[in-house]
């Protein structure tokens, strides 16, 4: 596994500001033996390894308030962490930032539960499933779903602006969260978490910290959307006529079957492959090999939605148009489970097919094929022998546009080449009217191509902004923005 260490030297902290933190969270919230604070700064690829002179964990808002109040006077940088399952390194400090790490994982509890008002009230450390688990027990639904659910945090969730499955029904995280409680740059506490659906009292402050990745405050508390618990769903696993016939495929789904879609995948025949070859207890639903798939779920609060029934006209509808070619209708939960399973593996897999370089893009739907079928023509261009690996969230216009290495390449030679392919795609995708994060973010990793893309305009208002609440520069330095310190 190819990692990066900066190489830089560990970051000194300032003459007692060990023992002030210490007195604040006490031994067991802070870690200072390399051993400990390891996992806390390799990227969960192992692609990078960062550097912090302590990870601090602190228990309470108040205990993160004075953290922050200390590391003010002292003028020492954090980074929050969540469950540290992000894809841009925005969680990880590096030895050129001088930072500590701030990990909310202790405050992991469900503060409030309101089914009557569908919110509940969360702490900043709890694991997204649990959330589920939750809001389940007392007969509701949290939408929010992605891969790394079993270990990623709410905290980290919001402040990403987490996207994953649902989104095509629910939205992001931005659209999920009525209120957040924060901790300022300078270890004040900000209050806003209000459970209110209406609430027109001047600028949506919260919205400024959702998608922030750290770089404005710490939050440490958030206000949910719940739903009405699932009582009825429906998952067909579908074999595309050609990749063009994604899009009439999506639009006749959301005129049949209406707004109870909640996902609708894309998933390549190489995807398949590698799930087939690397992954456990994955089955092929169907029983030809095709080029392309959609997976796609229903699910709806009410035991009267008749979902299978429309699917079934759905699934006829399409078959006559010659859309699709085959499709297999989960019959069971396990059945539908195990479309998901091999979903996830198409993610988990690639990194057993050696170097993956990635790509987090948005275009218009409309556009989508047209994407693909360029990117890759340009990427093989480049590399002949290069696997592209288009995959994820189509109902979305998000795919994970991602680049296999070739079969016979070194993983470090092949991995040489990110920088120049990722501007390959990404003229393809901006010249598309696209993003070049859809849902992942920019932490470090992206932090230079997003300079490179977006204007210098949208750039300034952004350092407007953190230099207002964040004046020292002392939040997740050189994440999202370039890092202004001496
Ligand atoms: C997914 O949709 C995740 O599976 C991960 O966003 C995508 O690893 C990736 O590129
Ligand atoms: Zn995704």
């Amino acid at each position: 596994m190819a990692s990066h260490s900066t190489g830089a030297p560990l970051p000194t902290l300032p003459e007692g500001f060990l023992a002030a933190l210490r007195q604040i969270v006490d031994d067991k919230g802070l870690l200072t033996a390399a051993e400990e604070i390891l996992p806390h700064v390799t990227e969960q690829r192992g692609r990078f390894v960062g550097a912090t002179a302590c990870v601090v964990k602190p228990a309470t808002t108040q205990e993160v308030a004075e953290v922050m109040k200390l590391c003010c006077d002292h003028n020492v940088a954090v980074v929050p962490q969540g469950g540290n399952t992000g894809l841009v390194s925005a969680g990880i400090a590096f030895a050129e930032d001088r930072a500590i790490i701030l990990s909310l994982s202790r405050m992991n509890r469900v503060r409030n539960l309101d089914p009557l008002n569908n919110t509940m009230t969360v702490e900043a450390g709890c694991i997204l499933q649990n959330i589920q688990d939750a809001a389940a027990r007392v007969d509701r639904f949290f939408p929010l779903s992605l891969g790394s659910e079993g270990t990623c945090q709410i905290g980290g969730n919001i402040a990403s602006n987490a996207g994953g499955i649902n989104v095509i029904r629910y939205g992001n995280s931005r659209a999920l969260v009525l209120g957040l409680e924060v901790v300022t740059a300078e270890g004040e506490v900000w209050d806003g978490l209000r459970s209110l659906r209406k609430d027109n009292t001047g600028y949506d402050l919260k919205q400024l910290f959702i998608g922030s990745e750290g770089t404005l405050g710490v939050i440490t508390a958030a206000v949910l959307k719940l739903f009405p618990a699932t009582k009825e769903r429906s998952t067909a696993f579908i074999a595309l006529g050609q990749l063009e016939d994604a899009l009439p495929l999506l639009s006749l789904a959301q005129s049949v079957i209406g707004e109870a879609l909640n996902s609708f995948e894309l998933i390549p025949r190489i995807g398949m492959d590698f799930a087939l070859k690397h992954a456990q207890d994955i089955t092929d639903p169907l029983a030809q090999p095709h080029d392309w798939y959609v997976l796609l779920e229903a699910s709806a609060g009410t035991q009267q939605a008749n979902l299978p029934t429309l699917f079934e006209s759905y699934l006829e509808l399409a078959l006559e148009k010659g859309w699709i070619t085959d499709a297999a209708l989960a019959q069971n939960t396990a059945q539908a489970d195990s479309f998901w399973r091999l979903r996830e593996n198409i993610t988990l897999c690639q990194k057993a097919e050696g170097g993956s370089i990635k790509h987090d893009i948005s275009v218009p739907l409309s556009v989508i094929p047209a994407f693909i079928r360029k990117a890759n023509a340009a990427v093989e261009a480049y590399l002949p022998t290069i696997r592209p690996y288009p995959f994820g969230h189509i109902g979305d216009g998000n795919i994970h546009y991602n680049l296999s290495q070739p079969i016979a390449m070194d993983k470090d030679e092949y991995l040489a080449h990110w920088d120049a392919l990722n501007r390959i795609v990404h003229d393809i995708v901006v010249e598309m009217g696209g993003s070049i994060s859809a849902e992942h973010g920019i932490g470090r990793v992206k932090l230079k191509e997003n300079l490179h893309y977006k204007s210098p305009l949208e750039i300034r208002m952004m350092q407007q902004i953190k230099q207002s609440l964040d004046p020292k520069n002392l939040m997740n330095p050189g994440k999202l923005l370039p890092d202004t310190r001496k």
